[in-house]
């Protein structure tokens, strides 16, 4: 029998659920070429039961160059050779799903890759025609048009514009590779809610939506001048259009979406969220914030605050496969995290980032709403260094190679510590290389050590499955009440209750802290003191 509750528990399963994020390239390597697949996945459904997991999430696993890893999607119906086919993907997702955990794709529809076939329609028929009318194509500037069409800049950094040798240049925000689409076509429109549509029907159950802010432009192609409203191509109101359709989609087919929607602004955030819109998106506020009680307080109180309105629920995320891996970020003297600040060999102390990840954890996992693990994260792995004859990661490139890019949260997983390349899969070496150190951070010998970060995230994952106070969806699929009351307490310290009599301390920055009186303790992150008080970067969970 699984681990797990049986999935049809509640209907709202995604509300409060645990998804793993699982990166296909470096999950596990099922047929030894150094390239982890589906065949790898499968056979580590066990682990992922084991873990306590409710759904993974899959970074694109589809037909792709890999010029972004994946994020330019060449044929949405085909998976990636590298990975397997589609009808192991469709054995892997009814797999899963008797084991009790359900699959998330994802979709990027802001761009597809240069290798799709529309895209390589549209350079072959030429400036001026129909094909090139579902991506951006356009004049340059200058008496030649040897100028860019406009001023934006790059998300991966310099022009996002490419010229061809008939003269047109396209639009591509993210690498070269990823020609913007056009979404005021129809077509495009068409073939996405087609794309959705098959996905559903292979028994996924929900769609993360890539750069969910991004697709829409500004038919003219303005100049982007600060401080404009509405922003020529960031969080335009079409798109909510857009959203309102996926999500009669995804009704049909009970299916929920989690958008990549990354807005300062919260009321603007909240908008993506509305009853008829997306059901969830990721909190990469929170992901960005430092290792400070009172930044992280008035984090979760502000993500409380903006969803509260449109009745979604809250994401918790820790780390992704964009971001510095959370041991190394939070053993840094900056322990925030910010896109333009990733450099190389910044110094980290990894024996207190580790101590502030494992506590980092708790809080995460005791926050009402769904939360998410990034593959690796359960093992506390850091950042590792890449080589930079290594790298692949064409952030790393645009950046002029002064940026390292984002390979080094992407390196394939250690499995067994006494096999090649940490039991990645085979003997062949894995398509980016380990550190030395990768064999000691082994699953298999985390398994069974109750120190190590394995088993706190099994506990931990446990516990939040079978204590009632930690649901937002009760059993009899009502909401639950109130999902946070915060706990007076020191400088430095967060002390939260949910309900049920459950308690969350965490104590970021303070002295030795008493944990509140007739409770009883759970799980900690780390030993209490000898008084039996909560030492500095620890968190426990109580009952009371
Ligand atoms: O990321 C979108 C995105 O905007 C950022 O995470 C991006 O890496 C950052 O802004 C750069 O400054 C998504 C995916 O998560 C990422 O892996 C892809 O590279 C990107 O979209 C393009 O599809």
């Amino acid at each position: 029998m699984a681990a797990n509750q049986p999935a049809e528990a509640t209907v709202e399963w995604w509300r409060d659920a645990a998804i793993y994020q699982v990166y296909v390239r470096s999950f596990a390597d099922g047929d030894g070429d150094g390239t982890g697949d589906l065949a790898g996945v499968r056979s580590r459904l066990p682990y992922l039961v084991e873990l306590g997991v409710e759904a993974l999430w899959f970074t694109p696993w589809y037909l792709s160059p890999l010029a972004d890893g994946g994020y330019d999607v060449a044929d949405y119906r085909t998976i990636d050779p590298a990975f397997g086919t589609l009808a192991e993907a469709e054995k892997l997702i009814a797999e899963a799903r008797e084991l009790g955990i359900r699959t998330i794709v994802d979709v990027v529809p802001n761009h597809v890759s240069d290798q799709h076939v529309w895209f390589k329609a549209a350079l072959a028929a030429g400036p001026g025609s129909p094909e090139r009318e579902l991506f951006h194509f356009r004049q340059g500037r200058g008496t030649d048009g040897e100028l860019p069409p406009n001023n934006w800049v790059s998300e991966f950094g310099g022009v996002p514009w490419t010229r061809l040798d008939d003269g047109d240049w396209y639009l591509h925000l993210f690498a070269t590779g990823q020609p913007d689409l056009n979404w005021a076509h129809p077509a495009v429109r068409r073939e996405h809610e087609d794309v959705l549509r098959f996905w559903f029907d292979r028994g996924v159950a929900g769609v993360r939506i890539d750069s969910a802010v991004l697709p829409a432009k500004d038919p003219a192609l303005p100049d982007f001048t600060p401080g404009t409203d509405p922003h020529p191509f960031v969080d335009r109101d079409e798109l909510h259009d857009i959203y309102r359709s996926w999500r009669a989609i995804a009704d049909e087919y009970g299916g929920i979406f989690v958008g990549e929607v990354w807005l300062p602004d919260a009321e603007r955030f909240a908008r993506y969220l509305r009853p008829d819109e997306l059901h969830t998106a990721f909190n990469l506020g929170f992901m960005s914030c430092p290792w400070d009680a009172d930044l992280l307080r008035a984090s979760v109180d502000d993500t409380l605050a903006e969803h509260a309105p449109v009745g979604a629920p809250a994401t918790w995320v820790l780390a992704n496969h964009d971001v510095t891996r959370t041991v190394t970020r939070y053993g840094r003297e900056d322990t925030g995290f910010d896109f333009a600040a990733k450099t190389f060999g910044t110094p980290t102390d990894l024996e207190l980032g580790t101590r502030r990840a494992r506590a980092a954890a708790l809080l995460s996992l005791a926050l009402p709403g769904a939360v998410y693990v990034y593959q690796g994260e359960e093992l506390g792995l850091p950042e590792a260094d890449i080589p930079r004859e290594r790298i692949e990661d064409p952030m790393h490139f645009r950046s002029g190679g002064t940026d390292p890019g984002r390979d080094g949260c992407r390196v394939p997983l250690p499995w067994t510590a006494d096999a090649p390349y940490a039991g990645f899969g085979g003997d062949t070496e894995p398509w980016l290389p380990q550190p030395e150190s990768w064999a000691k951070y082994a699953a298999d010998l985390q398994t069974g050590d109750p120190d190590s970060m394995l088993s706190l995230y099994r506990e931990a994952l446990r516990l939040r499955r079978t204590e009632p106070g930690f649901a937002v969806v009760r059993a009899s699929g009502e909401a639950a009440e109130a999902p946070l009351t915060w706990l007076p307490s020191g400088p430095g310290v967060l002390s939260f209750a949910r309900h049920d009599g459950l308690i969350c301390v965490v104590n970021l920055a303070g002295p030795p802290t008493e944990l509140p009186g007739h409770t009883s303790v759970l799980l900690t992150s780390g030993p209490l003191d000898d008084e039996g008080r909560l030492p500095q970067d620890t968190a426990a969970w109580l009952r009371s």
